[in-house]
């Protein structure tokens, strides 16, 4: 670990760099509150040894600023006290501390602290790993790595919302992948979720505007929002996504629409001074979605 030592005397400092180094960790030194202050951000350190009695900041006042400092990310900070009582102990933890050392300091009890906070830290990083895994899952579809429907659904109530604010066009597709039933059928479950990719892909390829939104919505069903995009646009940039399946051409031997992989659209877009929930319009591009499938499919309807 590299272990901050923050510590205003010099012979104090000398014995915890001596002992510190002896254990195998990285001593870093800040001779006051102030200059342990300045070195977050700049100087990676894994554990904070921290005087009280400082002049200038003290140690409470230090632990306090430098909590906020780092944003509320846990960094474990050990006061080392002087023989200022069991008051001071209760003080310095309320302050932000996780643990303390009473002056002068055993190298045993050192060794010991050093143990139990690593293995908190350890026990930290793990969680934190898992918890950016958890907020990743929950936003992605695993199979494609589009949003998923959940992720849609916040997004695109704002886009809504901002584009009746402004009395902007916004458009929902639905997509459907056509005959899907068969071609697992025929290709397998695991030609399936290639097939699926291929569909994302594409997705992710047309609908490359910042502001355009899409999702896996569903087992073969994608969703798209664009801001800013009446029906006629919308419909132009569907018949692009018609086109690109097309040039990407992935066979589909049982489909009676057409020998590659193929989609029916549905769109539907809110018109200027309307008054509609994004709800209502994903429904509304859902009935033309079965306009689509029932009118022939590869195709998009508005
Ligand atoms: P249509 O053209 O009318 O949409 O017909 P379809 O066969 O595509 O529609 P249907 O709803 O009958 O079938 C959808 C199929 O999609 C059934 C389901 O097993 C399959 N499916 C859904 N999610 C996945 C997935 O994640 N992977 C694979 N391989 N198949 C999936
Ligand atoms: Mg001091
Ligand atoms: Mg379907
Ligand atoms: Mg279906
Ligand atoms: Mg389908």
């Amino acid at each position: 670990m590299k272990i901050l030592i923050v510590e205003d005397s010099a012979t104090i400092r000398a014995g915890m760099i001596n002992m510190i180094s002896k254990l195998g960790h990285e001593p870093i030194i800040a001779h006051s509150g102030e200059e342990a202050l300045q070195m977050i951000g700049l100087t990676d350190f894994d554990m904070v040894i921290m005087d009280v009695d400082m002049p200038g900041l003290d140690g409470f006042e230090t632990t306090h600023l430098m909590r906020e400092a780092l944003n509320y990310r846990w960094l474990p900070i050990v006061f080392a006290t002087g023989n200022e009582g069991d008051e001071k102990v209760l003080e310095g933890i309320r302050a932000g501390g996780d643990d303390y050392l009473t002056k002068p300091i055993s190298p045993t009890l050192l060794e010991a602290k050093l143990i139990a906070m690593q293995r908190l830290v350890v026990i930290h990083n793990e969680l934190g790993e898992l918890n950016e895994k958890l907020s990743y899952l929950s936003t992605k579809d695993e199979l494609t790595g589009l949003y998923n429907r959940r992720m849609f659904s916040q997004k695109a109530e704002e886009v809504v919302q901002l584009s009746k604010r402004f009395n902007k066009p916004v458009s929902v597709m639905m997509m459907d992948v056509d005959h899907f039933k068969l071609y697992n059928d025929f290709y397998g479950h695991v030609e399936g979720d290639q097939c699926l990719k291929m569909v994302g892909n594409c997705i992710s390829k047309i609908f490359n505007r910042k502001t355009d939104l899409f999702a896996r919505y569903g087992g073969e069903e994608f969703i798209v929002l664009l801001s800013d995009s009446n029906r006629y646009q919308a419909l132009e940039v569907a018949e692009k996504l018609l086109n690109e399946l097309e040039t990407q051409g992935m066979p589909h031997a049982k489909s009676t629409t057409a020998a590659h992989v193929t989609v029916s659209i549905g769109i539907a877009s809110l018109n200027q001074n309307e008054e509609v929930k994004l709800g209502e319009l994903i429904e509304r591009a859902d009935k033309n979605l079965y306009v689509a499938k029932t009118s022939g499919r590869n195709r998009a309807i508005a």
